[in-house]
């Protein structure tokens, strides 16, 4: 008998697999880049978004979907798409990012991006890749586990999303248009906006924020992500505890913490038991910065924590101390908890070898510029680099051999060793150009990124495209090539696509350089980005189609 029922389940489950939707199947999306005008802050401003909305639409997959995505330009300005974190394998043409993997989308073209979702499960993001248009294009990536894979960790009555950025009064293009001229730092954003609200305002007719609604004894899973701009954030909900069960579309193994640390472009999953006793809840976005040297917006995005019962509208708020702003203890406790899941079915396959050692220093510098305040212009560089963005496709020449466009020539090695984190050399100098480093097929690669005081040392959250890393080792000071790999963490390390090389001190990853292309390594600081403060990676082709990257899609915009 039971295994007749066993049969006929096996039976039913055949027939019906094709009719179950999602798995490997194709989604397709229209993204519509219109102007939308937007009221927060007391003032009404026209941006760009995607089909009208701020934040944008959420797409949903399933690990091994593959999603079709037409994008059509409809305002003024370039536009790219960026799928932060989808790892892109032989697709590297879909990226993203204006001139490193295509053209930019001009005024009243379309580009149709297509690419699966293979090896990853859990929230990512997707952004524009051109100007400063991010900080209002932008959305959620939700990659659900294949059909009939359960979670491992227990599963929750309500998923919510919750997207974490910043508003500017002024067009965005205007503040880095401006900061350019001047060679100053731009403004700051007027505020953080927690799914595009900035909570309630003071002198602000309409009331102003996102509300979360929960039922008691439920538990939810939370979705953030940081889209904002220029600002790492905490995130909080009072009288709550968070479970952090995943990070950039990785799991980790659970812990529990009241305080989630996000860089912009990072993603975090966290279970939020609803076990208090009805009532509202503040929820909050607040930054943190490490340097003094670094400006930022200290007003705080607020959102509600509401249960769905009749007394709790009228409810008093209940409150938690913020953050502080400069909480080094709270930000590197966070990042110190972080560890892959590394389970049976989630094993962390850290490189153990490696073939390519490299180090790459990253800051700032002054270079000299007549027209600007005080006759010279802030920079920022990889190994003293300041990366100049070609006026075509590096992808595109890489592909097709087009000689001037870049050189592969991008050093290893800081070309002058000096005391890293100490007050830094007095030329503050650096040089520019269109400097890669090629890595041939299957290189195993160590990469430890070296903070500088050049300036003033500051944290950078540094995002690889086209592949994640292992999280090896961090700490503070200056790398040591011969006693800091004793400490590095081989077994669990956090694996990830964007991670913050801590102020003053150091970061080391590694990776398989197994996805043929051109892959972006930059600060998801966009400011820095603006500055130079990126490089890119060619990975040449293996054996045969299965390591090569195929010729471009037909409708690929030319520059
Ligand atoms: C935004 O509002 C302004 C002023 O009312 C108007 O001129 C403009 O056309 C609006 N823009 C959009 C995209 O609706
Ligand atoms: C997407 O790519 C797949 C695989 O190359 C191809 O079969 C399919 O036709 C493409 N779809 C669209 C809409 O371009
Ligand atoms: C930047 O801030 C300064 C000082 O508040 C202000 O005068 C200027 O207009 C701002 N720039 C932009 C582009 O909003
Ligand atoms: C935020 O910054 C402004 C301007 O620098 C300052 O006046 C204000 O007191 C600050 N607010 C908080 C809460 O730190
Ligand atoms: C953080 O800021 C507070 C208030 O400005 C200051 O008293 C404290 O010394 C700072 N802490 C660190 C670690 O910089
Ligand atoms: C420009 O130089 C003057 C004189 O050294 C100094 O007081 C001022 O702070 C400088 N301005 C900036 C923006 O660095
Ligand atoms: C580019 O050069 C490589 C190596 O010389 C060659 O194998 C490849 O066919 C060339 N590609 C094109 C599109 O010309
Ligand atoms: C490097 O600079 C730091 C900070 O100024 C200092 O504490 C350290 O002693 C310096 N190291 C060396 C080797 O000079
Ligand atoms: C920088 O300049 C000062 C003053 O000229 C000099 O004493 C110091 O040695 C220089 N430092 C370095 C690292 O070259
Ligand atoms: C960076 O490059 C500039 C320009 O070549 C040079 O003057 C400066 O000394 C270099 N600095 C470092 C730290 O390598
Ligand atoms: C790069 O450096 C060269 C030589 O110093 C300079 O002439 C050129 O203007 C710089 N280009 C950019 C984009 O900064
Ligand atoms: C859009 O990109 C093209 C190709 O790079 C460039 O020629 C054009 O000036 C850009 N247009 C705008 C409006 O920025
Ligand atoms: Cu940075």
């Amino acid at each position: 008998m039971v295994s007749f029922i066993r049969v006929l389940v096996v039976v039913l489950y055949c027939l019906l697999l094709p009719l179950v939707p999602g798995e490997g199947s194709t989604r397709f999306y229209k993204f519509n880049v219109v102007e939308k005008n937007f009221t927060r802050l007391c003032s009404t401003k026209s941006i760009v978004t995607v089909n009208g909305k701020f934040p944008g639409p959420t797409l949903y997959a399933r690990e091994g979907d593959r999603l079709v995505v037409k994008v059509v330009n409809h305002v003024h300005r370039n536009v790219t798409v960026h799928w932060h974190g989808v790892k892109q394998l032989l697709s590297a043409w879909y990226d993203g990012p204006a001139y490193v993997t295509q053209c930019p989308i001009q005024p009243g073209r379309a580009f149709v991006y297509n690419f699966t979702v293979a090896g990853q499960r859990g929230t990512l993001l997707w952004h524009a890749h051109v100007l400063w248009l991010r900080a209002t294009v932008h959305g959620a990536i939700v990659v659900l586990p294949k059909l009939g894979v359960p979670y491992p960790f227990p599963a929750a009555d309500g998923d919510s999303l919750l997207v974490l950025a910043e508003w500017w009064k002024s067009d965005t293009e205007a503040v880095i248009d401006e900061a350019l001229k001047s060679g100053l730092a731009p403004n700051v954003s007027d505020s953080h906006t927690i799914n595009g609200h900035a909570g309630p305002v003071s002198a602000c007719s309409s009331s102003d924020g996102f509300t979360l609604v929960v039922e008691q004894g439920k538990t939810y899973l939370l979705r953030l992500i940081n889209a904002a701009l220029n600002e790492d954030l905490f995130f909080k909900v009072a009288g709550h505890q968070l479970t952090v069960v995943e990070v950039d579309a990785t799991y980790v193994k659970p812990f529990t913490t009241d305080t989630i640390l996000l860089a912009p472009g990072q993603t975090t999953n966290v279970l939020l038991s609803a076990d208090q006793g009805g009532g509202r809840y503040l929820v909050t976005a607040s930054p943190f910065v490490d340097s003094s040297l670094v400006q930022v917006d200290n007003r705080t995005a607020m959102a509600t924590l509401q249960y769905a019962d009749a007394r709790a509208s009228a409810a008093a708020l209940t409150t938690a101390a913020l953050p502080p702003q400069n909480s080094t203890t709270t930000a590197s406790g966070f990042l110190d908890a972080l560890r892959s899941l590394n389970s049976r079915e989630y094993p962390a396959v850290v490189p153990a070898a490696v073939d390519t050692s490299l180090l790459f220093t990253v800051g700032l510098g002054l270079n000299p510029c007549p027209s600007c305040v005080n006759g010279s212009r802030i920079v920022a560089a990889m190994n003293n680099v300041t990366f100049t963005m070609p006026t075509t496709a590096l992808l595109h020449a890489h592909y097709f051999n087009v000689s001037g466009v870049f050189t592969d020539d991008f050093p290893g090695l800081p070309p002058v060793a000096f005391n890293y984190t100490g007050s830094g050399p007095n030329n503050t100098r650096t040089m520019n150009g269109t400097r890669l480093y090629r890595l041939p097929y299957n290189t195993s690669v160590q990469l430890v990124m070296q903070d500088t005081g050049i300036i003033g040392t500051e944290s950078h959250p540094v995002h690889l495209h086209g592949n994640n890393f292992f999280v090896v080792g961090r700490d503070t000071g200056n790398y040591d090539p011969t006693s800091s790999p004793a400490k590095f963490n081989l077994i669990d390390p956090v694996e990830r696509n964007t991670i913050v090389v801590p102020a003053g001190g150091w970061l080391a990853i590694r990776f398989i350089a197994n996805n043929p292309g051109v892959w972006f390594l930059h600060c998801h600081f966009e400011v820095h980005t603006t500055w130079g403060l990126k490089m890119a990676f060619i990975v040449d082709d293996g054996d045969g189609p299965n390591e090569s990257l195929p010729p471009p899609p037909e409708d690929l915009p030319v520059c």
